[in-house]
């Protein structure tokens, strides 16, 4: 059925991962009416969905969760990087202790909003019919919430089963023994592949770029034992934002060349040792900035990598000799044996940007080079990444225009938060905020908080709206630019800078500046009563 009644409130909030559950608990705590709309069927955001097999987060525990005490003083992890079912388990658990369920709609796809200037709310539709009215829109919707498929002759035509993993089957596919095509190498690629070359016939990865995984060294945790104990985490916490990356550690205050040769190896073995993201966001401070400084750290990645593959034409392909791109501006990975499955006779491994993908047929995948047979295609390519999410519902703002339109030539924002001529509406982890580096739960709880302070500001002074100035927006996109040029990621392609989605413009989707940095400019702004906003 379709209930067309309207439902008013304060605040309507999109999408039930890290950064929609948050702003539920927080908003509804300080007393506003809220409701929080998904169009998954359970919380969990990106891991309500992607269920393939080795999903798993890359950061390291206790840098994945809230940092409520409520919450982490009766919960334990099996792993030092959780799968995806553990982080359902966790949802639900979050969900019980905050008692969010009362307040949110699942299986509902927000498809529009729109702004009543005379009201000043917004009206929020769903494809299943139902509106909502609110003083404010706050969009959670992630940097993973719209699916891209390259738009290939034939997949329909496809005998076998082709999957994107962000839509894995709830029921289990029969993959064991099976011949499947694992097409990308992003996160998702890396983990697919590395799980199904245990259980496949045969499985062959299409690469066309090499993805510079680390390992990513992942500990069992005797339970309840954990990284960290409990009495140091409202510190950890606390220091999240003093890190240019938001996690508990950061870049080391010597350049590359301040150290010898052989210093420079004991400190790279030293970081590659540790595991998790310490070889790239804990290394020396100018990898991101220098190319010199970028290449020796490739260099040694590379011999790292190519010592575990046997084959030296594979080895080319997955590691070559000349740096494909500059290290750490891509996604990196982590892994657990992704370079080994390449020694085994049932694994291989297509290199696309040699002879790329023509068309999907009836059997398989025909490359400009020949046609291989399939019974499964897994194409893991990834999303619309930071911008596709937002700009997929169809919002219209005070001017009449949408934000589809508003964004054609590129993201503006003003903070990585907000929007000029879409008043009232926020939004976290999206384009020209801390992202890249910054994690899901850091960032909810960052950006999250800032907004719940912008609210209680508009209800203290009686404000009806808060928009972004046309011109807040031209100068935070130049700072984004700015930031950008300074380090080596222009360089290079990838979802950070647009590249992956044919016709997407060309820019840096995120603040490159770093978590401290970042945090204390939006949080200036708010001290200086708003300043780079009209309030009315
Ligand atoms: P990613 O990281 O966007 O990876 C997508 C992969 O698909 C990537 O290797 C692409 O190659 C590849 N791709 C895309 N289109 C094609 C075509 N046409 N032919 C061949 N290969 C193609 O998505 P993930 O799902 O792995 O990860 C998303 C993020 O989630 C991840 O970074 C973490 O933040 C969590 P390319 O590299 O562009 O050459």
């Amino acid at each position: 059925t379709i209930d067309n009644e309207v439902q008013e409130l304060d605040a309507i909030i999109v999408g039930a991962g890290f950064a929609g559950v948050y702003q539920l608990k927080r908003l509804r705590d300080a007393g506003y009416t809220v409701k929080l709309v998904e169009s998954g069927s359970d919380y969990g955001g990106v891991w309500y969905w992607n269920r393939y097999p080795g999903a798993r987060v890359d950061s390291a525990v206790p840098h994945y969760e809230f940092s409520d005490p409520a919450l982490w003083e009766d919960w334990t992890w099996t792993q030092r990087f959780p799968g995806s079912a553990e982080l359902r388990d966790y949802f639900a658990y979050v969900a019980d202790k905050w008692d969010l369920r009362k307040d949110t709609k699942f299986d509902s796809f927000v498809e529009a909003a729109i702004w009543d200037e005379e009201q000043a709310k917004w009206t929020v539709r769903t494809r299943e019919g139902e509106r909502f009215k609110a003083k404010f829109l706050l969009l959670n919707t992630g940097i993973a919430a719209k699916r891209y498929t390259p738009d290939w002759k034939g997949v329909d035509e496809f005998k076998g089963t082709f999957i994107h993993p962000s839509y894995w089957p709830h029921k289990e596919p029969d993959l064991a023994g099976k011949k499947i095509a694992v097409i990308g190498t992003g996160s998702t690629g890396v983990q697919l592949a590395t799980e199904l070359s245990k259980i496949a016939g045969h499985l062959t990865l299409f690469q066309r770029t090499p993805n510079l995984a680390m390992p990513m060294k992942q500990v069992d945790y005797e339970l309840p034992e954990q990284a960290l104990a409990k009495s140091l985490y409202p510190s950890f916490f606390s220091h999240r934002v003093d890190y240019f990356s938001g996690f508990s550690f950061g870049f080391l205050s010597r350049a590359t060349f301040d150290d010898t040769p052989e210093e420079r190896i004991k400190t790279y073995e030293s970081l590659w040792a540790e595991g998790d993201f310490k070889f790239w966001l804990g290394t020396y401070h100018d990898m991101l900035f220098d190319e010199r400084a970028n290449r020796e750290a490739y260099n040694f990645w590379r011999d790292k990598t190519r010592a575990r593959i046997q084959d030296s034409k594979i080895a080319d392909i997955l590691a070559p000799m000349q740096q494909p791109h500059a290290f750490g501006c891509k996604r990196i990975s982590l892994e657990n044996g992704y370079f080994e499955i390449f020694n085994s006779p049932h694994v291989s491994l297509v290199d696309t940007s040699a002879t790329p993908i023509v068309e999907i047929t009836e059997t398989g995948i025909k490359t400009a080079e020949k046609e291989r047979e399939f019974d499964y295609i897994i194409c893991a390519t990834g999303f619309d990444a930071v911008t596709g999410g937002l700009a997929q519902i169809d919002i219209k703002g005070s001017r009449g225009e949408s934000l589809s339109e508003h964004w054609k030539g590129g993201a503006k924002t003003y903070l990585g938060l907000c929007i000029a001529g879409f008043p009232n509406l926020f939004f976290t982890y999206g384009p020209h905020g801390p992202t890249a580096l910054c994690n899901g739960p850091t960032c909810a709880e960052l950006q999250g908080g800032w907004i719940l302070d912008a609210m209680d500001f508009m209800k203290e002074k009686g404000l009806k709206t808060i928009e972004a100035k046309v011109e807040s927006e031209m100068k935070w996109k130049e700072k984004i630019w700015n930031l950008a040029n300074a380090t080596l990621l222009p360089s290079t392609k990838s979802w950070y800078m647009g590249d992956n989605i044919p016709g997407k413009p060309r820019e840096p989707l995120f603040y490159l500046g770093g978590v401290p940095t970042y945090y204390k400019t939006i949080y200036d702004v708010a001290a200086d009563g708003y300043t780079g906003f009209d309030l009315a």
